[in-house]
């Protein structure tokens, strides 16, 4: 149930019944993404006025050394996290490992994993264009008690309990889904309060928007570069129109509103894309078929594909549904 004005905080309390095993450790754990999203927010923000944009292990004005801003969204997800003891295990696509947690007091015995991308799109920030935060959460498949195990973290797509994203755009929001729709609250930064801005986001079927690095486009498959073709032709309610940030979050954000589809195609040079599937393709496909979008890598649903490694990448083509389709229908072709 949504009602006006509702804050996030009010929402996840009011529909925790609803959360798969409904013990409040999922609730608790959002709160901690929506506090250490506040904290991102603030620093992004900021990233124009102080020195923090440089490389790492540049020094700034003050002597002082400088972190870019993805490795401090990178620690403030991790520490606030940690530091809760609210997740058993962490992989992040800044991280070439994954993190376990054995907690203080509870030795092992939390319930739950998160993947994160903490900061996608960050050459983007350089330049004060919209960037985001991806998060996918997963119950430990390991017995409670014991150390996590790589199996806990390479489970597919179709087993996530929760997956979200922050955009940090023009205003700031916090999208997500428990499973059960998607919902998205913006944020108001002079209270520091998420509101419901934007109950049950729906994918439009269909869109004209098409988003993808076309400067990429003769190494594309024959298929993408006929669905290309395709969108430019004059014909029924074609040509599309061409949208490409650069910032997964942001593009996928502007198509499920707007209705569209995004494509980050295999190329000869990265032979399964550029993507990765743990910390980016998946929460988004969950987020897309949630919203009645559709997500796939040309042939088989994202949702489905079992993962191998932590840092495995796909192709990727997800949004509005009937755009997928069309796409795989000339991937097939
Ligand atoms: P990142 O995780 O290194 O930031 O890369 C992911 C980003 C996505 O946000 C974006 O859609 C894509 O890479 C853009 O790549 P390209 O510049 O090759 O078009
Ligand atoms: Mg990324």
């Amino acid at each position: 149930m949504t009602r006006k004005n509702q804050t996030l905080g009010e929402f996840i309390i009011e529909n925790q019944k609803d959360f798969p095993y409904a013990s409040g450790e999922l609730s608790r754990l959002i709160n901690s993404i929506r506090l250490a999203a506040k904290m991102v927010n603030h620093e992004v923000n900021k990233a124009g006025l102080v020195d923090i944009t440089g490389a790492v292990g540049e020094t700034n004005v003050q002597g002082e050394d400088q972190q870019k801003l993805d490795v401090l969204a990178n620690e403030t997800f991790i520490n606030t996290l940690t530091n809760r003891e609210i997740v058993c295990g962490i992989a992040s696509e800044e991280n070439d490992e994954f993190i376990t947690i054995k907690g203080q007091k509870n030795d092992h015995r939390n319930n739950y994993v998160v993947l994160m991308d903490p900061l996608d799109g960050s050459s983007n920030i350089d330049v004060n264009v919209s960037v985001g935060t991806i998060f996918s959460i997963y119950r430990r498949v390991t017995p409670s008690g014991t150390p996590v195990t790589i199996e806990d973290f390479l489970q597919p797509g179709n087993l996530q309990v929760a997956a979200g994203y922050i955009i940090y755009g023009t205003s700031t929001m916090l999208v997500y889904t428990t499973g059960n729709g998607v919902n998205g609250f913006t944020l108001n930064p002079a209270l520091g309060t998420y509101y419901l801005s934007h109950p049950n986001m729906q994918f439009p079927e269909d869109g004209n928007i098409y988003s993808v690095n076309e400067g990429n486009y003769v190494h594309f498959p024959q298929g993408i570069k006929d669905y290309i073709k395709y969108c430019q032709e004059e014909k029924d309610d074609r040509p599309y129109t061409s949208r490409y940030i650069g910032s997964l979050v942001s593009d996928i954000h502007r198509n499920m509103i707007k209705g569209g589809v995004y494509l980050y195609p295999n190329t000869a040079k990265s032979p399964n894309g550029k993507l990765r599937l743990l910390y980016e393709c998946n929460p988004m496909a969950f987020i897309a078929e949630q919203a009645g979008g559709k997500a796939s890598d040309g042939f088989r649903r994202i949702l489905d594909i079992k993962p191998t490694e932590l840092h495995q990448r796909t192709p990727f083509v997800c949004g509005s549904k009937n755009m997928v389709e069309k796409v795989e229908s000339f991937m097939q072709k």
